[in-house]
């Protein structure tokens, strides 16, 4: 019986052609994002999106509110608004690199202030508990293994077995004639070029050309591309161990916003049975995705959010959570921000988010523990809205937050608010 189970899952899995996704996938959008999916209706290209089992559409991971509020007040105005640059690049972090807040490590498309200095476009780099930025692949790193001046790196990825996957998001010239012979003879290195770095080594090779990329697109479409602009994605595929999925630059409408895998010389990765692409992932209009990590498991994430813009001193200000335990009540926590830097603390015994922003010893931490303003039943989507009204507070008084689903003891990332 065993054995007969066996042939017919061989024989399944010998007709399926098409790669599912069973993971949470991480990713970004190149530009602004207006979107079906989400409170506010509206994704900015300096925050992380999911979809996973739970989710058929695209949701908000990390939103920008929450990476400025652990990143702090870098250019000391009293806003934690701060993180505000494209993110070009994410990769799940391994264990062998320093804890660091999201798990995750990321690239932004320009030179970003941070407390403490800045990050280039050729920095991979995680965000620390205190808001400390650390660079774990520097730009010359990138540029010492292709023989290449100053880079921006706009796909990476850290394979389980150490080997490092990268890409440029411009074209750009080696003086290695080992990557040119490669390369098909040629120095000038196409944007689309994807490179790998053996554990070990500080030399890349070339681990796709253009060529090899094109080829890929050109199966899975069952049509012949010329060019796809740009690689802006790259991760191993999940459910094809060995093959990896691709993202592209192309506003080619019969192309964009796809992603792609290796798998069976090319295809379409697959969510809740469809292809992972803007409409399938709730978008209103094509996006170019970038930057895609896939975590080890399907993961509900709780998620709060503020308004993508700062709200003005005064008024109601309405924060919403995702990702909330149906039915269940959702409390909100809030108290003064600590400036320049955040001020955490290890959360212990709760799951979720592993710091806590907001000050328990705040007075209004007591005031928002008791208040029923702060507290919502959640809908049966697990979702809940949270408004309360301030007067007008002074420049210097901000307020930080974070939300607890109480049914399961889970802790959001923080938000923070300009009131
Ligand atoms: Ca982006
Ligand atoms: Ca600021
Ligand atoms: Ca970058
Ligand atoms: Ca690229």
């Amino acid at each position: 019986m065993k054995q007969l189970q066996l042939v017919i899952l061989i024989a399944l899995a010998m007709i399926s052609h098409k790669t599912v996704l069973a993971q949470s996938m991480i990713f970004t959008t190149k530009t602004f994002a207006a979107t079906q999916g989400g409170p506010g209706g509206e994704f900015e290209n300096n925050e992380l999106l999911v979809i996973d089992g739970h989710l058929l559409d695209a949701r908000h991971f990390v939103p920008n509110t929450a990476l400025s509020t652990m990143l702090g007040d870098a250019d000391g105005d009293f806003n934690f608004n701060d993180f505000d640059k494209n993110i070009d690049a994410i990769a799940l972090a391994t264990n062998s690199q320093a804890p660091n807040m999201t798990g995750l490590l990321l690239s932004v498309d320009q030179t970003m202030e941070v407390m403490g200095g800045t990050v280039v476009d050729g920095d991979v780099f995680a965000i620390e508990a205190d808001g400390q930025i650390n660079v774990i692949y520097p730009e010359v790193f990138f540029a010492t293994a292709t023989q290449t001046s100053t880079i921006d790196v706009d796909a990476f990825h850290e394979a389980a077995d150490g080997t490092l996957y990268f890409s440029f998001a411009n074209d750009e010239v080696t003086t290695s004639n080992s990557l040119a012979t490669q390369n098909n003879g040629a120095a000038n290195l196409d944007e689309s070029t994807v490179f790998m770095i053996l554990p070990g080594s500080t030399m890349a090779q070339i681990a796709f050309t253009k060529n090899d990329i094109l080829q890929v697109v050109s199966t899975a479409m069952g049509t012949t591309f010329s060019t796809i602009v740009d690689l802006t994605a790259f991760a191993a595929d999940p459910a094809s161990p060995g093959d990896f999925i691709f993202g592209i630059g192309s506003t080619n409408s019969a192309i964009e916003g796809r992603l792609f895998s290796t798998a069976n010389g090319g295809s379409f990765p697959q969510h809740f049975g469809n292809d992972i692409n803007s409409a399938t992932l709730g978008f209103i209009d094509e996006e170019v995705l970038e930057g895609i990590a896939f975590l080890p498991t399907d993961k509900n994430t709780f998620r709060l959010f503020s308004p993508t813009t700062v709200p003005s001193p005064a008024g109601t200000h309405s924060y919403a959570v995702e990702g909330a335990t149906p039915f269940q009540i959702v409390q909100l926590f809030a108290s003064h921000s600590v400036f320049p830097a955040p001020s955490t603390l290890t959360v212990s015994n709760m799951s979720g988010f592993p710091y806590i922003y907001v000050n328990p010893s705040d007075p209004l931490f007591g005031i928002s523990v008791q208040s029923l303003d702060f507290s919502r039943y959640a809908s049966s989507t697990g979702a809940a809205t949270i408004t309360f009204v301030t007067n007008n507070l002074p420049v210097g008084l901000r307020i930080t937050m974070q939300a607890v689903d109480v049914a399961t003891n889970t802790i959001s990332m923080p938000a923070s608010a300009g009131i």
